[in-house]
């Protein structure tokens, strides 16, 4: 058995949030491996990064989700008793249930209304002033999303809700309290949308056929029934929350077009140029740090052993900057996807694999989707200036900024 490098103090879990988005690509670098084992959270952890792990990571026969995704970023970022966290039938049959409301219909429908909605938009930016995309992004897409998914929200609640599923998303990797505002957001959250969950099963709120709200709340499980009404809610939010998620990749993309103004001209009316920016966006900026499974039975790989029961993280942005598979890693150039073919295991920031089978991210179509959009409303729908301010990506908080700050100016409409 080879032996696998191992950090030498007693637990990393400091280091890892210190270090952020590079904690697993730097010790690799060091250690000259893509695989070592440090003590995070009290236990032993395997971390790996790379394709070859990629593919081996997936392996539904080898790695379960029970268990797996540290306690703190279930109390915030995803909840508990949802997709993420089951294996076998029962994740075939949710997946399955959130897998069928990403028809290309709905996806087309979610589109059209974020176009509306973004270019309704313009004349109240035209008049405020320097706004923060950021937080203009997160009204916007909350109203979007729950009038997609049929959630009913009135204008008063689209401030308070926004900000919940922005402290839902910021809170799992943070101390203190920015962490405990996450841990009540998402508590507030669910009981909001257990509550629109009852209504509508007893028929006081019709939800849209095919829309996420009727999906979710009629979905029968493996043994015929009906979720319970939190489980539910955590299923239902795994929709909203993510789709507004999405404004720290158009932030991101913004930021691109900002460094890179040539790829501002190159974009426009170009269908593929603009599909290589925002891949070459959710390739080179950091997002989602790591997955999280746990050994389903032991086995050995590459000379490794990987005992039953123990946590292994992939590093999907240490993945999506591997030097072996993206030449010059560090390096934004969209150009670099131009004629590449697609590969279930290279490109992962929102998990490698199948999409049915696997736990792979149910939005990614949304998510590319939008941000096309958005690149495209960012690029020939306004102009803005982008005033004087600390532009430089922080890679040591997760998320990392400058999302949260990013602030345009001078915004005026052109079409
Ligand atoms: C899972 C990232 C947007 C719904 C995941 C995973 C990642 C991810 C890394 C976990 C992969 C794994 O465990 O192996 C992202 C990022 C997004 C995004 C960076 C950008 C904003 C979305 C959107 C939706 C969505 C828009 C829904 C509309 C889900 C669901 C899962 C998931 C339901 C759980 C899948 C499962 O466990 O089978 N996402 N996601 N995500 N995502 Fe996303
Ligand atoms: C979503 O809302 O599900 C999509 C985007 C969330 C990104 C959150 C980024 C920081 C998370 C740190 C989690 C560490 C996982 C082991």
């Amino acid at each position: 058995m080879a032996t696998m490098p191992a950090d030498r103090i007693p637990d990393s879990t400091l280091a890892l949030l210190r270090a952020g988005y590079r904690f697993i690509g730097e010790r690799c670098d060091r250690y000259g491996s893509d695989i070592f084992q440090a003590r995070i959270l009290l236990a032993p952890t395997i971390c790996l990064r790379g394709r070859p792990a990629a593919m081996l990571f997936y392996d539904n026969e080898r790695f379960q989700r029970r268990d797996a995704m540290p306690l703190r970023v279930q109390r915030t970022l995803t909840g508990r008793g949802g997709v993420q966290g089951l294996d076998g039938t029962e994740h075939s049959n949710r997946k399955a249930m959130i897998m069928s409301i990403m028809t290309p219909t709905a996806i087309r429908q979610l589109g059209q209304l974020f176009d509306e909605e973004w270019r309704a938009r313009i004349p109240a930016w035209e008049a405020a002033g320097p706004v923060t995309l950021y937080d203009e992004l997160g009204r916007l897409l909350t109203r979007v999303v729950c009038g997609w998914a049929g959630v009913p929200l009135a204008t008063s609640e689209v401030d308070r809700r926004a900000v919940e599923l922005h402290a839902m998303i910021e809170a799992p990797a943070l101390v203190g309290p920015r962490h405990w505002r996450g841990l009540l957001a998402r508590r507030r959250a669910e009981r909001w949308i257990a509550g629109v969950i009852g209504r509508t099963r007893l028929g006081r709120h019709p939800a849209p056929a095919g829309s996420a709200l009727a999906v979710i709340a009629e979905h029968r499980d493996t043994r015929g029934e009906l979720l319970p009404r939190r489980i539910a809610a955590v299923e239902l939010l795994n929709v909203l929350r993510p789709v507004v998620a999405i404004d720290q990749y158009i932030a991101f993309a913004a930021l691109a077009l900002h460094d890179h103004p040539a790829w501002g001209q190159r974009v426009r009316d170009d269908d593929a140029a603009t599909e290589h920016f925002v891949q070459e966006v959710r390739r080179y900026y950091p997002f989602f740090p790591m997955a999280a499974a746990r050994v389903r039975r032991s086995f050995d790989w590459q000379g490794h052993h990987f005992p039953r029961g123990r946590r292994v993280l992939l590093d999907l942005y240490g993945t999506n900057h591997h030097p072996t598979l993206w030449p010059q890693p560090e390096l934004f150039r969209p150009e670099r996807f131009a004629g590449r073919r697609g590969d279930p295991f290279d490109l992962i920031p929102q998990g490698g694999g199948d999409h049915w089978t696997g736990h792979r991210c149910a939005g990614e179509w949304i998510t590319i989707d939008l941000m096309r959009r958005a690149v495209t409303n960012l690029t020939t729908t306004m102009r803005y200036d982008v005033p004087v301010q600390n532009l430089a990506l922080d890679l040591h908080r997760m998320p990392a900024l400058p999302p949260v700050g990013l602030t345009l100016a001078n915004i005026r409409r052109t079409a």
